[in-house]
């Protein structure tokens, strides 16, 4: 199995978080990607790759013009005003208020993000588009006919939404690399997001589609970031109907409850028969995850592995959340390598 990864994710350090009421160093940081990249390769599974090119085109199929512009005009025009780095949104609009985008930046910042998770310093804007075309290049692997491929996404993307950024995520690398499969001949893709946070971006960006079926487990809305989406009554709308499917769960959760709804999830997912899976990779299930409840030990990430490889569909792992940085490298391999035994 072929490893993308690029070191221009560096570009997107030294940023910060809103957390517990105080600005700390975001949990999403650049040693992430390193641990994973060097536990990745000390299994020596196939070599390591840097992405391709691939522009904004294949981007703005899932993400609108005027929001891409926004990403990549964002730190000219902080600026181009004279203002400090880091930026970081605080100001949202509520339900009933209009949707215009403001003159201003602060303005167009609270209206194309969610949250204050979403840090930009001068590297942000190169960082995300590398990561975009990592998970890219991936899907261009496996349309070139391997069986997997493992993108080493950093900043990740399931929490962004076709206008909107939040929970440390731009543009959403999934959702674009099976919208790219879709474009080059794929009939269906399945993506079946295991990350601890529900990924309300890639649910909302295929929402009312039968072309993508969204398969999620994660922390029960109720009680756990995103807060707003996520729910098991969520199963699809218009020709979408039946295409997604939650598995909200309780905090506290261990690998035999999380375990059952991926034995459900794949069960859909078989009964669908994509021509392609993708999985969305997060491993903030992990138990001594620093902003996650769930209890899933080292272990356990072969046996998800396993349980995914069974499914014997060609396989884009795509990273996304997780924050135990001496863990996340074991974790992400042993997923791996439990999907390639
Ligand atoms: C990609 C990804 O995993 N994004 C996660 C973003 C989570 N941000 C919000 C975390 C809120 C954690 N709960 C706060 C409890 C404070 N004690
Ligand atoms: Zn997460």
């Amino acid at each position: 199995m072929k490893m993308v990864y690029s070191p221009r994710h560096h570009g997107h350090s030294g940023h910060v978080e809103l957390y517990n009421g105080q600005i700390l160093p975001a949990f999403e940081k650049p040693e992430r990607a390193e641990m994973i990249r060097a536990a990745v390769e000390a299994r020596g599974f196939g070599p390591t790759i840097g992405p391709s090119a691939h522009g904004l085109d294949p981007v703005a199929r899932v993400h609108s013009p005027a929001y891409v512009r926004f990403l990549s005009t964002l730190t000219e025009l902080w600026i181009a005003d004279g203002r400090p780095f880091p930026i970081l949104p605080s100001f949202w609009r509520a339900p009933g208020m209009r949707r215009l985008e403001p003159e201003t930046v602060d303005g167009k910042l609270g209206h194309y993000s969610f949250d204050a998770g979403c840090c930009f310093v001068p590297g942000t804007w190169d960082a995300i588009q590398s990561s975009v075309d990592v998970a890219l290049t991936g899907a261009d692997l496996i349309r070139a006919g391997e069986a997997s491929a493992y993108a080493l996404c950093r900043p990740p993307g399931h929490h962004a939404h076709d206008e909107t950024m939040g929970g440390y995520c731009y543009i959403n690398n999934a959702a674009v690399a099976a919208q790219a499969l879709l474009d080059s001949g794929a009939a269906r893709v399945a993506i079946l997001d295991v990350d601890y946070h529900h990924g309300n971006g890639t649910q909302a960006i295929f929402y009312d589609r039968a072309d993508v079926l969204v398969c999620n487990i994660h922390a029960d809305p109720k009680q756990e970031f995103p807060y707003f989406l996520g729910h098991a009554d969520e199963t699809g709308s218009g020709a979408g109907e039946g295409f997604n499917a939650n598995y909200p769960l309780p905090w506290g959760t261990g690998f035999a409850a999380w375990s059952a709804a991926l034995d459900d999830a794949c069960r859909r997912i078989e009964a669908y028969g994509p021509d392609v899976l993708l999985v969305s990779l997060g491993v903030d299930t992990f138990k001594d995850d620093p902003i996650s409840q769930f209890r899933l030990d080292s272990p356990d990430y072969f046996a998800i592995g396993s349980r995914i490889a069974k499914l014997g569909r060609p396989t884009l792992f795509v990273q996304e959340g997780g924050y135990a940085v001496e863990a996340i490298g074991v974790n992400v391999a042993n997923t791996l390598e439990g999907f390639l035994q």
